[in-house]
Protein backbone atom coordinates (compact mmCIF):
# COMPACT_ATOMS: atom_id res chain seq x y z
CA UNK A 1 0.00 0.00 0.00
CA UNK A 2 0.73 3.62 -0.30
CA UNK A 3 -0.38 6.93 0.92
CA UNK A 4 1.45 10.55 1.23
CA UNK A 5 0.44 10.64 5.25
CA UNK A 6 0.81 7.66 7.80
CA UNK A 7 -1.28 8.13 10.69
CA UNK A 8 -0.46 6.00 13.97
CA UNK A 9 -3.02 6.12 16.16
CA UNK A 10 -7.11 7.13 16.22
CA UNK A 11 -7.56 9.10 18.88
CA UNK A 12 -8.74 12.97 18.64
CA UNK A 13 -5.27 13.93 17.27
CA UNK A 14 -4.94 10.89 14.39
CA UNK A 15 -8.89 11.51 13.24
CA UNK A 16 -8.91 15.13 13.41
CA UNK A 17 -5.53 15.54 11.43
CA UNK A 18 -7.20 12.83 9.04
CA UNK A 19 -10.43 14.77 8.21
CA UNK A 20 -8.29 17.73 7.92
CA UNK A 21 -6.48 16.09 5.33
CA UNK A 22 -8.87 14.58 3.69
CA UNK A 23 -10.69 17.78 3.14
CA UNK A 24 -7.68 19.09 1.63
CA UNK A 25 -7.14 16.36 -0.60
CA UNK A 26 -3.73 14.90 0.74
CA UNK A 27 -4.43 10.89 1.11
CA UNK A 28 -3.70 9.30 4.46
CA UNK A 29 -4.69 6.09 6.15
CA UNK A 30 -4.85 6.04 10.03
CA UNK A 31 -3.28 3.13 11.90
CA UNK A 32 -5.03 2.09 15.09
CA UNK A 33 -3.69 -0.93 17.46
CA UNK A 34 -7.92 -1.36 19.33
CA UNK A 35 -11.32 -1.24 17.98
CA UNK A 36 -13.44 1.53 17.33
CA UNK A 37 -15.64 0.09 20.37
CA UNK A 38 -12.67 0.60 22.87
CA UNK A 39 -11.25 4.18 21.39
CA UNK A 40 -15.00 5.69 21.46
CA UNK A 41 -15.75 3.79 25.15
CA UNK A 42 -12.38 5.50 26.60
CA UNK A 43 -14.05 8.12 28.91
CA UNK A 44 -11.60 11.03 28.93
CA UNK A 45 -11.69 14.85 28.20
CA UNK A 46 -14.70 16.91 28.61
CA UNK A 47 -14.58 20.45 28.16
CA UNK A 48 -13.52 22.21 24.31
CA UNK A 49 -11.42 25.53 23.99
CA UNK A 50 -13.31 27.45 21.22
CA UNK A 51 -10.49 26.44 18.95
CA UNK A 52 -11.46 22.65 19.17
CA UNK A 53 -15.25 24.07 18.56
CA UNK A 54 -14.50 25.91 15.47
CA UNK A 55 -12.33 23.04 14.24
CA UNK A 56 -15.16 20.49 14.09
CA UNK A 57 -17.23 23.72 12.93
CA UNK A 58 -14.56 23.92 9.43
CA UNK A 59 -14.60 20.46 9.43
CA UNK A 60 -18.25 20.19 9.10
CA UNK A 61 -18.80 17.87 12.20
CA UNK A 62 -20.68 19.75 14.68
CA UNK A 63 -23.97 19.43 13.71
CA UNK A 64 -24.46 17.09 16.99
CA UNK A 65 -21.83 19.50 19.05
CA UNK A 66 -23.98 22.48 18.01
CA UNK A 67 -27.06 21.02 19.27
CA UNK A 68 -25.83 19.11 22.32
CA UNK A 69 -22.92 21.10 23.49
CA UNK A 70 -23.14 23.24 26.44
CA UNK A 71 -21.61 26.38 26.29
CA UNK A 72 -19.80 27.83 29.26
CA UNK A 73 -19.35 31.33 30.32
CA UNK A 74 -17.82 31.05 33.40
CA UNK A 75 -16.57 28.90 36.22
CA UNK A 76 -16.45 28.33 39.54
CA UNK A 77 -13.62 27.70 42.36
CA UNK A 78 -14.69 26.84 45.64
CA UNK A 79 -12.17 26.98 48.94
CA UNK A 80 -13.12 24.72 52.40
CA UNK A 81 -16.58 24.96 50.58
CA UNK A 82 -16.93 28.47 49.96
CA UNK A 83 -17.47 29.33 46.24
CA UNK A 84 -16.94 32.08 43.86
CA UNK A 85 -17.96 32.75 40.25
CA UNK A 86 -15.30 33.56 37.34
CA UNK A 87 -17.13 35.35 34.59
CA UNK A 88 -14.76 34.09 31.70
CA UNK A 89 -16.66 35.74 29.08
CA UNK A 90 -16.81 38.77 30.82
CA UNK A 91 -13.24 38.50 30.84
CA UNK A 92 -11.87 37.68 27.65
CA UNK A 93 -13.99 39.61 25.58
CA UNK A 94 -16.73 37.29 24.71
CA UNK A 95 -15.44 33.57 24.97
CA UNK A 96 -16.48 30.54 25.98
CA UNK A 97 -15.66 26.62 26.72
CA UNK A 98 -18.21 23.78 25.42
CA UNK A 99 -19.03 20.75 27.53
CA UNK A 100 -18.70 17.99 25.12
CA UNK A 101 -17.48 14.54 26.08
CA UNK A 102 -14.32 13.27 24.28
CA UNK A 103 -16.30 9.68 23.44
CA UNK A 104 -18.50 12.23 21.52
CA UNK A 105 -16.44 13.75 19.28
CA UNK A 106 -14.78 10.68 18.83
CA UNK A 107 -18.36 9.36 17.69
CA UNK A 108 -18.94 12.06 15.16
CA UNK A 109 -15.18 11.86 14.05
CA UNK A 110 -15.73 7.70 13.38
CA UNK A 111 -19.44 8.09 11.75
CA UNK A 112 -18.33 10.65 9.05
CA UNK A 113 -15.18 9.05 8.08
CA UNK A 114 -16.14 6.57 5.37
CA UNK A 115 -18.40 9.59 3.94
CA UNK A 116 -15.45 11.28 3.85
CA UNK A 117 -12.72 8.87 2.65
CA UNK A 118 -10.98 8.88 5.55
CA UNK A 119 -9.46 5.41 5.92
CA UNK A 120 -8.57 3.66 9.13
CA UNK A 121 -7.35 0.11 9.48
CA UNK A 122 -8.37 -1.50 12.86
CA UNK A 123 -6.61 -3.80 15.17
CA UNK A 124 -3.22 -2.88 13.27
CA UNK A 125 -0.80 -5.24 15.87
CA UNK A 126 2.77 -4.82 16.28
CA UNK A 127 3.10 -1.02 14.34
CA UNK A 128 6.57 -0.42 13.48
CA UNK A 129 8.08 2.98 11.76
CA UNK A 130 11.08 2.63 9.21
CA UNK A 131 13.48 5.20 7.39
CA UNK A 132 12.48 7.62 8.98
CA UNK A 133 15.82 9.88 9.08
CA UNK A 134 15.64 9.16 5.01
CA UNK A 135 13.47 10.09 2.34
CA UNK A 136 10.97 6.63 1.75
CA UNK A 137 9.57 6.15 5.35
CA UNK A 138 7.30 3.22 5.37
CA UNK A 139 5.10 1.61 8.55
CA UNK A 140 4.47 -2.38 8.67
CA UNK A 141 2.12 -3.90 10.83
CA UNK A 142 0.11 -7.01 11.08
CA UNK A 143 -3.36 -7.76 11.11
CA UNK A 144 -6.46 -10.24 10.41
CA UNK A 145 -4.86 -10.26 6.11
CA UNK A 146 -1.31 -10.91 7.59
CA UNK A 147 2.07 -8.90 7.52
CA UNK A 148 1.28 -5.39 6.52
CA UNK A 149 3.32 -2.16 4.75
CA UNK A 150 2.54 0.92 4.22
CA UNK A 151 4.84 3.73 2.03
CA UNK A 152 4.30 7.15 2.46
CA UNK A 153 6.36 10.82 2.49
CA UNK A 154 5.79 10.92 6.05
CA UNK A 155 4.12 9.33 9.34
CA UNK A 156 2.27 11.47 12.04
CA UNK A 157 2.78 10.22 15.41
CA UNK A 158 -0.97 10.16 17.24
CA UNK A 159 -0.58 6.99 19.58
CA UNK A 160 -0.55 8.45 22.83
CA UNK A 161 1.50 8.47 25.85
CA UNK A 162 2.25 4.63 25.37
CA UNK A 163 2.88 4.54 22.06
CA UNK A 164 5.31 3.77 18.83
CA UNK A 165 6.23 7.04 17.92
CA UNK A 166 8.26 8.76 19.77
CA UNK A 167 9.89 5.75 21.41
CA UNK A 168 11.16 5.30 17.21
CA UNK A 169 12.90 8.90 18.10
CA UNK A 170 16.50 7.86 18.87
CA UNK A 171 17.29 8.68 22.56
CA UNK A 172 20.15 10.64 21.55
CA UNK A 173 17.49 13.49 19.74
CA UNK A 174 14.95 13.40 21.98
CA UNK A 175 14.85 15.62 25.47
CA UNK A 176 12.58 14.56 28.01
CA UNK A 177 10.18 17.16 30.57
CA UNK A 178 8.56 15.61 33.47
CA UNK A 179 6.72 16.20 36.38
CA UNK A 180 5.01 13.41 38.42
CA UNK A 181 2.24 14.44 41.14
CA UNK A 182 1.82 12.18 44.44
CA UNK A 183 -2.04 11.54 43.52
CA UNK A 184 -3.99 10.82 41.05
CA UNK A 185 -8.10 11.57 39.90
CA UNK A 186 -11.00 9.33 40.77
CA UNK A 187 -13.68 10.06 38.44
CA UNK A 188 -17.48 8.65 38.45
CA UNK A 189 -20.15 9.26 35.78
CA UNK A 190 -23.62 8.71 37.12
CA UNK A 191 -27.15 9.59 35.27
CA UNK A 192 -27.38 12.39 37.50
CA UNK A 193 -28.51 15.83 36.88
CA UNK A 194 -25.12 18.13 37.81
CA UNK A 195 -24.87 20.15 40.80
CA UNK A 196 -24.22 23.16 39.39
CA UNK A 197 -24.96 24.85 35.79
CA UNK A 198 -21.14 25.41 35.37
CA UNK A 199 -18.02 23.59 36.68
CA UNK A 200 -16.93 23.80 40.36
CA UNK A 201 -12.98 23.01 41.00
CA UNK A 202 -12.76 22.73 44.37
CA UNK A 203 -9.64 22.97 47.04
CA UNK A 204 -10.58 21.62 50.60
CA UNK A 205 -7.89 20.49 53.24
CA UNK A 206 -8.72 17.21 52.58
CA UNK A 207 -7.61 17.42 48.92
CA UNK A 208 -9.34 18.45 45.15
CA UNK A 209 -12.23 17.47 44.03
CA UNK A 210 -14.13 18.66 40.67
CA UNK A 211 -17.41 18.75 39.52
CA UNK A 212 -18.24 18.69 35.89
CA UNK A 213 -20.71 17.09 33.58
CA UNK A 214 -21.72 15.38 30.16
CA UNK A 215 -25.43 16.92 29.60
CA UNK A 216 -28.65 18.13 31.74
CA UNK A 217 -28.87 14.44 33.44
CA UNK A 218 -25.17 12.87 33.45
CA UNK A 219 -23.05 13.91 35.92
CA UNK A 220 -19.18 13.61 36.22
CA UNK A 221 -17.11 13.96 39.34
CA UNK A 222 -13.72 13.65 40.50
CA UNK A 223 -11.95 13.22 43.38
CA UNK A 224 -7.77 13.48 44.09
CA UNK A 225 -6.79 10.23 45.69
CA UNK A 226 -3.57 8.49 46.32
CA UNK A 227 -1.82 7.00 44.27
CA UNK A 228 -1.85 3.58 45.94
CA UNK A 229 -6.01 3.43 46.34
CA UNK A 230 -8.15 0.77 44.68
CA UNK A 231 -11.35 1.50 43.20
CA UNK A 232 -12.35 -1.35 45.73
CA UNK A 233 -11.84 1.05 48.41
CA UNK A 234 -14.55 3.65 46.84
CA UNK A 235 -18.00 2.28 46.96
CA UNK A 236 -20.15 4.72 45.51
CA UNK A 237 -21.79 5.86 49.09
CA UNK A 238 -18.22 6.32 49.95
CA UNK A 239 -17.36 8.51 47.35
CA UNK A 240 -20.62 10.98 47.38
CA UNK A 241 -19.80 11.20 50.67
CA UNK A 242 -16.46 12.66 50.17
CA UNK A 243 -17.30 14.61 47.29
CA UNK A 244 -20.07 16.10 49.51
CA UNK A 245 -17.79 17.06 51.89
CA UNK A 246 -14.69 18.94 49.90
CA UNK A 247 -17.72 20.59 47.81
CA UNK A 248 -19.09 22.04 50.91
CA UNK A 249 -22.40 22.28 52.31
CA UNK A 250 -24.01 24.96 50.02
CA UNK A 251 -22.93 22.67 46.89
CA UNK A 252 -23.45 19.40 48.77
CA UNK A 253 -27.23 20.23 48.96
CA UNK A 254 -27.73 20.29 45.20
CA UNK A 255 -25.54 16.79 44.55
CA UNK A 256 -28.08 14.33 43.23
CA UNK A 257 -26.86 10.89 44.33
CA UNK A 258 -27.11 7.96 41.94
CA UNK A 259 -25.67 4.44 40.93
CA UNK A 260 -22.00 5.18 39.11
CA UNK A 261 -22.16 3.52 35.49
CA UNK A 262 -18.12 4.30 35.19
CA UNK A 263 -15.42 4.70 37.45
CA UNK A 264 -11.62 5.09 37.43
CA UNK A 265 -8.26 6.16 38.64
CA UNK A 266 -5.88 8.06 36.89
CA UNK A 267 -2.47 9.44 37.73
CA UNK A 268 -1.68 12.58 37.06
CA UNK A 269 1.53 13.91 34.98
CA UNK A 270 3.05 16.92 33.05
CA UNK A 271 5.35 15.79 30.41
CA UNK A 272 6.85 17.40 27.20
CA UNK A 273 9.06 15.50 24.92
CA UNK A 274 11.20 17.67 22.13
CA UNK A 275 11.48 18.40 19.13
CA UNK A 276 8.03 17.13 18.05
CA UNK A 277 9.49 16.35 14.51
CA UNK A 278 12.27 13.57 13.87
CA UNK A 279 13.49 13.19 9.64
CA UNK A 280 9.93 12.23 8.45
CA UNK A 281 8.36 12.07 12.04
CA UNK A 282 5.65 14.18 13.55
CA UNK A 283 4.62 13.60 16.76
CA UNK A 284 0.86 15.47 17.81
CA UNK A 285 -1.30 15.26 20.59
CA UNK A 286 -0.57 13.13 24.00
CA UNK A 287 2.18 11.55 21.66
CA UNK A 288 4.75 14.52 22.52
CA UNK A 289 2.99 15.67 25.61
CA UNK A 290 0.71 15.17 28.81
CA UNK A 291 -0.63 17.44 31.38
CA UNK A 292 -2.35 16.63 34.54
CA UNK A 293 -6.37 17.44 33.41
CA UNK A 294 -6.66 20.40 35.89
CA UNK A 295 -6.57 22.63 33.29
CA UNK A 296 -8.53 20.53 30.51
CA UNK A 297 -5.93 21.07 28.29
CA UNK A 298 -4.94 17.53 26.77
CA UNK A 299 -7.66 16.81 23.72
CA UNK A 300 -7.35 20.58 22.90
CA UNK A 301 -3.97 20.32 22.19
CA UNK A 302 -4.13 17.78 20.50
CA UNK A 303 -6.62 19.85 18.26
CA UNK A 304 -3.81 23.05 18.53
CA UNK A 305 -1.06 20.43 17.19
CA UNK A 306 -2.87 18.67 14.32
CA UNK A 307 -4.43 22.39 12.89
CA UNK A 308 -0.60 23.78 12.76
CA UNK A 309 0.51 20.30 11.32
CA UNK A 310 -2.09 19.84 8.82
CA UNK A 311 -1.30 24.39 7.61
CA UNK A 312 2.61 22.92 7.03
CA UNK A 313 1.84 19.63 5.13
CA UNK A 314 -1.16 21.72 3.36
CA UNK A 315 1.85 24.19 2.32
CA UNK A 316 4.50 21.37 1.68
CA UNK A 317 1.88 19.58 -1.18
CA UNK A 318 0.87 22.52 -2.82
CA UNK A 319 3.52 24.86 -3.06
CA UNK A 320 6.91 22.64 -2.55
CA UNK A 321 7.81 25.03 0.59
CA UNK A 322 8.83 23.49 3.83
CA UNK A 323 8.68 26.11 6.18
CA UNK A 324 5.30 24.94 7.50
CA UNK A 325 6.53 21.38 8.51
CA UNK A 326 9.96 22.33 9.40
CA UNK A 327 8.31 25.17 12.13
CA UNK A 328 5.81 23.02 13.33
CA UNK A 329 8.13 21.85 16.64
CA UNK A 330 9.17 25.25 17.79
CA UNK A 331 5.40 26.84 16.84
CA UNK A 332 3.59 23.58 18.34
CA UNK A 333 5.95 23.70 21.49
CA UNK A 334 5.27 27.80 22.02
CA UNK A 335 1.67 26.68 23.03
CA UNK A 336 2.03 23.28 24.73
CA UNK A 337 4.06 25.11 27.45
CA UNK A 338 2.29 27.87 28.09
CA UNK A 339 -0.50 25.44 28.18
CA UNK A 340 1.42 23.06 30.48
CA UNK A 341 2.34 25.80 32.59
CA UNK A 342 -1.45 26.65 33.21
CA UNK A 343 -2.05 23.30 34.01
CA UNK A 344 0.59 22.92 36.81
CA UNK A 345 -0.16 26.27 38.45
CA UNK A 346 -3.86 25.26 38.58
CA UNK A 347 -3.10 22.09 39.37
CA UNK A 348 -0.44 23.57 42.19
CA UNK A 349 -3.81 25.89 44.02
CA UNK A 350 -6.25 22.93 43.57
CA UNK A 351 -4.59 20.02 45.04
CA UNK A 352 -3.44 19.09 48.77
CA UNK A 353 0.32 17.70 48.56
CA UNK A 354 1.80 15.57 51.14
CA UNK A 355 4.82 17.31 51.62
CA UNK A 356 2.28 20.46 52.34
CA UNK A 357 3.46 22.28 55.68
CA UNK A 358 0.96 24.99 57.46
CA UNK A 359 3.06 27.76 55.81
CA UNK A 360 2.17 26.24 51.97
CA UNK A 361 -1.13 25.66 52.94
CA UNK A 362 -1.56 29.34 53.82
CA UNK A 363 -0.07 30.15 50.48
CA UNK A 364 -2.42 28.27 48.63
CA UNK A 365 -4.88 29.87 50.44
CA UNK A 366 -3.75 33.36 49.80
CA UNK A 367 -3.69 32.95 46.31
CA UNK A 368 -6.98 32.07 45.76
CA UNK A 369 -8.29 34.52 47.64
CA UNK A 370 -6.20 37.02 45.58
CA UNK A 371 -8.04 35.54 42.61
CA UNK A 372 -11.40 35.72 44.39
CA UNK A 373 -10.53 39.48 44.83
CA UNK A 374 -8.69 40.78 41.60
CA UNK A 375 -10.40 40.73 37.95
CA UNK A 376 -6.71 41.02 36.75
CA UNK A 377 -5.77 37.52 38.80
CA UNK A 378 -8.97 35.97 37.36
CA UNK A 379 -8.30 37.57 33.87
CA UNK A 380 -5.19 35.58 33.15
CA UNK A 381 -6.79 32.35 34.76
CA UNK A 382 -9.52 32.70 31.98
CA UNK A 383 -7.13 33.83 29.16
CA UNK A 384 -5.52 30.45 29.54
CA UNK A 385 -8.53 28.42 30.46
CA UNK A 386 -11.03 29.37 27.16
CA UNK A 387 -7.64 28.72 25.51
CA UNK A 388 -4.70 30.86 24.11
CA UNK A 389 -4.89 31.11 19.88
CA UNK A 390 -2.74 29.61 17.68
CA UNK A 391 0.12 31.42 16.30
CA UNK A 392 0.34 32.04 12.17
CA UNK A 393 2.38 30.17 10.48
CA UNK A 394 5.91 31.30 10.25
CA UNK A 395 6.18 33.51 7.19
P1 LIG B 1 -5.01 9.20 22.66
O1 LIG B 1 -6.40 9.65 22.93
O2 LIG B 1 -4.28 8.48 23.72
O3 LIG B 1 -5.06 8.32 21.34
C1 LIG B 1 -3.96 7.56 20.91
C2 LIG B 1 -4.45 6.40 20.06
O4 LIG B 1 -3.32 5.68 19.56
C3 LIG B 1 -3.55 4.29 19.71
N1 LIG B 1 -2.25 3.62 19.79
C4 LIG B 1 -1.70 2.91 18.78
N2 LIG B 1 -2.11 2.67 17.53
C5 LIG B 1 -1.32 1.90 16.75
N3 LIG B 1 -0.14 1.39 17.17
C6 LIG B 1 0.33 1.60 18.40
N4 LIG B 1 1.47 1.09 18.80
C7 LIG B 1 -0.46 2.40 19.27
N5 LIG B 1 -0.32 2.83 20.54
C8 LIG B 1 -1.41 3.55 20.84
C9 LIG B 1 -4.37 4.18 20.97
O5 LIG B 1 -5.11 2.96 21.01
C10 LIG B 1 -5.27 5.40 20.87
O6 LIG B 1 -6.48 5.13 20.21
O7 LIG B 1 -4.08 10.44 22.25
P2 LIG B 1 -4.46 11.79 21.43
O8 LIG B 1 -5.15 11.49 20.14
O9 LIG B 1 -3.21 12.57 21.41
O10 LIG B 1 -5.55 12.53 22.35
C11 LIG B 1 -5.22 13.02 23.62
C12 LIG B 1 -6.46 13.06 24.50
O11 LIG B 1 -7.11 11.81 24.46
C13 LIG B 1 -6.09 13.43 25.94
O12 LIG B 1 -5.15 14.47 25.96
C14 LIG B 1 -7.32 13.89 26.78
O13 LIG B 1 -8.21 12.84 26.99
C15 LIG B 1 -6.86 14.45 28.13
N6 LIG B 1 -7.96 14.85 29.02
C16 LIG B 1 -8.63 16.04 28.84
N7 LIG B 1 -8.36 16.84 27.79
C17 LIG B 1 -9.08 17.98 27.58
O14 LIG B 1 -8.79 18.70 26.63
N8 LIG B 1 -10.10 18.37 28.40
C18 LIG B 1 -10.46 17.62 29.47
O15 LIG B 1 -11.43 17.97 30.14
C19 LIG B 1 -9.70 16.42 29.75
N9 LIG B 1 -10.01 15.65 30.79
C20 LIG B 1 -8.32 14.03 30.10
C21 LIG B 1 -9.35 14.47 30.97
C22 LIG B 1 -7.69 12.81 30.31
C23 LIG B 1 -8.06 12.03 31.38
N10 LIG B 1 -7.39 10.80 31.55
C24 LIG B 1 -8.05 9.59 31.77
C25 LIG B 1 -5.97 10.71 31.24
C26 LIG B 1 -9.73 13.71 32.05
C27 LIG B 1 -9.07 12.52 32.29
C28 LIG B 1 -9.47 11.76 33.53
C1 LIG C 1 -14.41 16.40 32.61
O1 LIG C 1 -15.61 16.76 32.55
O2 LIG C 1 -14.07 15.23 32.40
C2 LIG C 1 -13.37 17.38 32.97
C3 LIG C 1 -13.71 18.71 33.08
C4 LIG C 1 -12.75 19.64 33.43
C5 LIG C 1 -11.45 19.23 33.66
C6 LIG C 1 -11.10 17.90 33.53
C7 LIG C 1 -12.06 16.96 33.19
O3 LIG C 1 -10.52 20.14 34.03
Amino acid sequence: MKTQIAIVGAGPAGMLLAHLLARSGIDAVVLERRDRAYVEGRVRAGVLEQITVDLLRRLDLASRLDREGLVHGGTNLALDGEIFHIDMSALTGGQAVTVYGQQEVMKDLFDAAPARGVKIVWNAEDVVLHGLDGGTPCVTWKDQEGARRLECDFIAGCDGFHGVSRASIPASVLRHYERIYPFGWLGILAEVPPAAHELVYANHERGFALASMRSATRSRYYLQCGLEEKLEDWPDERFWDELCLRLGPAMAAKVARGPSFEKSIAPLRSFVAEPMRWGRLFLAGDAAHIVPPTGAKGLNLAASDVIMLHEGLVEFYKSGQSKGIDGYSARALSRVWKAERFSWWFTSITHRFPEMDGFSRKLQMAELDYIKGSPTAQRGLAENYVGLPVAPMPA
